[in-house]
């Protein structure tokens, strides 16, 4: 697929809207799919939007974004960030702009150990604490990157 912003969520986010409005809000993942397709979509980019509970699965998504696979990835990787040195690898890996998202501010959470995340060393920013709005502003981003950098040749 041509041109094409992958968005991968990590374990538990299919309950996204379910559990805990007061820190992840009351939208869907369905709902943070749709709006990230429109953003997409405005800047003439395919998307890929996709949620595992697996770290297998998501090291091989990340495998598939590389070599052209996406121009730009968005990954929530939820509690992947704290422990999986598998996934930190294969991001290491990604050979196109990376933002980490955080629905929440993983900075003013309950338990310090949530601002410590190991894979956002491989991101090329990051988005923290803005709700599930941070996906779409992470896909605009990606998007005005990779076509500020076609335009330029
Ligand atoms: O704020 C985020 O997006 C998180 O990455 C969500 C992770 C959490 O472990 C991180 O500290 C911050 C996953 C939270 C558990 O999964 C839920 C999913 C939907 C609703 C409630 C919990």
């Amino acid at each position: 697929m041509p041109n094409t912003i992958h968005v991968l969520n990590g374990p538990n986010l299919n309950l996204l809207g379910e559990r805990e409005p007061h820190i992840y809000g009351r939208d869907t993942l369905a709902d943070v799919e749709k709006a990230c397709r429109a953003v997409a979509a405005r800047h003439g980019l395919e998307l890929v939007f996709r949620q595992t509970n697996a770290e297998h699965q998501m090291i091989d998504w990340l495998h598939q974004t590389r070599k052209g696979g996406a121009v730009g990835v968005a990954i929530n990787p939820a509690a992947f960030c704290y422990n999986s040195v598998p996934v930190l690898d294969a991001l290491k890996m990604c050979d196109c702009p990376v933002v980490e998202v955080h629905i929440s501010n993983i900075h003013n959470r309950e338990a310090e150990w949530r601002a410590h995340t190991i894979t956002a060393v491989a991101a090329t920013g990051m988005i923290s604490g803005l709700g599930a709005m941070g996906y779409s502003l992470a896909v605009e981003w990606l998007a005005q990157k990779f076509n500020a950098s076609m335009a330029k040749g």
